[in-house]
């Protein structure tokens, strides 16, 4: 006689597992900044999206990263109808210090690129509100999506298969956006030979902290010191973001919250300039490197942000390229769906690569300068002094510094000049 467990396991066996199966028009992978701002963009426009997201809500949005966004992700992120909180809890900045033996030098970013600026609101700030946006806009947002993968996308069926609230599901679409950051499933499904890649590792890493103190400066002070790199940074009046330079195989475990801050005093140690110590609510180490995948289209795949590209975060770029990224891909999407032009998709690669290689460049100029390599001879350092006096003394130098870090204008797209697009 069969027991009831013998009975369910043939029964397993015979039964086909039940799919659910739905359509939207563009499948989003990935809820950081690019998924989410790619979803709303797309949302405004009237196109169909779901976005799956591996994580919980809770996790994407305490996900400590970038603080510092160009003035034309600021305006992006206005016209995709989350910029209400960041204009007002915001913090404009105009220009950063460079700090070198003992003496800070302002470089003015905006007197040098005609008045642009850049805006500190955190990351975790623009996920929230991007999230928040969404959901009271009733388009579907899936989180804790486990076991992604993606199909098809080299023909006219994509499709991503996943788990969700313990039911095997697939999405079919037109589409689909990988949008799930430099260790996601998107890129790593493209066949090995369509892809190129070009990376570099450097030997160090960042501690950050989050201190819940009034920052000690007025701008981001970027330092150079023989002891390694510091960075002061904010999130808002009353909370300090700090990095410094370690060894990357350090655990976070041997860093006191006294040997970071002693640390922070001697590297960020300049004339005039005292730092005031606070409770430090958060720290992390994060490893550095230089990443690009390219093309960033294959076929129905569009991979945009960290998915196809990384940078060291000493130039404050990869969330502004991630930005930029979508904006280029929505214009592209928008333009195929509603108009059915495939002229801005078949550009949507090179355009973002030139940008890409431009903060690619920027990135590694900026780390390069400011970081000591444990492997130098003396000979780097000299180099990088005589860098830093010239950057901080020719007007010259300190443009080309302001405007990367300002970074580039977006192209004009439609979409930005709030046009519509298939009209
Ligand atoms: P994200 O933010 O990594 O989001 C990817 C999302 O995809 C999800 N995911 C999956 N979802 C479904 N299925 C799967 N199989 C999935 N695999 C992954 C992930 O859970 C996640 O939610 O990529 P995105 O959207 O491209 O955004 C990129 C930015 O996050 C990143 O470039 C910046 O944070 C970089 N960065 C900075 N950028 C700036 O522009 N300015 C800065 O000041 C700045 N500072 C920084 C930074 C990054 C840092 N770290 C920690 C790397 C400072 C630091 C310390
Ligand atoms: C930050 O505030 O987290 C931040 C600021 C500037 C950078 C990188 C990170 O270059």
């Amino acid at each position: 006689m069969w027991s009831l467990c013998d009975h369910a396991a043939a029964l397993s066996t015979i039964v086909p597992t039940v799919v659910i199966s739905e359509r939207t028009q563009v499948a989003i992978v990935g809820a950081g900044p690019a998924g989410l701002l790619l979803g709303a963009l797309l949302h405004r426009h009237g196109i169909d999206t779901v976005i799956l997201e591996a994580r919980t809500r809770e996790y994407a949005e305490a996900r400590i990263r970038a603080g510092v966004l160009e003035q034309g992700s600021v305006d992006v992120l206005r016209e995709a109808g989350v910029g209400e909180r960041m204009g007002r809890e915001g913090l404009r900045h105009e220009g950063i210090y460079l700090s070198f033996d003992s003496t800070r030098h302002r470089i003015a970013v905006s007197d040098l690129t005609g008045g642009r600026s850049v805006m500190i609101y955190g990351q975790t700030e623009v996920v929230k509100d991007l999230i928040a946006a969404r959901l009271v806009s009733g388009a579907p947002l899936r989180f804790e999506c486990a076991d992604a993968s993606v199909d098809g996308f080299a023909g006219d069926e994509p499709v991503v298969r996943y788990t969700h609230d313990g039911a095997d599901r697939e999405l079919r679409c037109d589409f689909i956006a990988g949008c799930d950051g430099f260790h996601g499933v998107c890129r790593p499904s493209i066949p090995g030979g369509a892809i190129e890649v070009w990376s570099r590792e450097y030997p160090f890493a960042w501690l950050g902290i989050l201190a819940d103190v009034a920052p000690s400066t007025d701008e981001l002070i970027y330092a150079y010191s023989d002891a390694g790199f510091a960075l002061h940074s904010m999130r808002s009046p009353t909370v300090s973001r700090l990095y410094i330079q370690v060894d990357p195989h350090e655990r976070i475990e041997d860093w006191s919250d006294a040997r970071i801050w002693e640390q922070l005093h001697q590297r960020l140690a300049s004339d005039g300039f005292s730092l005031t110590e606070g409770p430090v609510t958060e720290k992390s180490i994060t490893p550095m490197r230089s990443f690009v995948a390219a093309p960033m289209r294959h076929g129905a795949l569009l991979l945009a942000g960290d998915a196809a590209h990384i940078v060291p975060p000493t130039g404050a770029k990869g969330l502004n390229l991630a930005v930029a990224d979508v904006t280029m891909l929505a214009e592209a999407l928008v333009g195929r769906l509603r108009a059915g032009s495939d002229a801005a998709l078949d550009e949507y690669s090179d355009r973002c690569l030139g940008r890409v290689w431009r903060a690619q460049h920027f990135s590694w100029w900026m780390t390069t300068m400011l970081h000591t390599d444990p492997t130098d001879d003396g000979y780097g350092r000299q180099l990088q002094r005589s860098q830093l006096r010239y950057v901080t003394g020719s007007t010259a130098a300190a443009t080309s510094l302001a405007e990367n870090y300002v970074g580039l204008p977006l192209p004009q797209t439609a979409l930005l000049a709030g046009v519509e697009v298939d009209g």
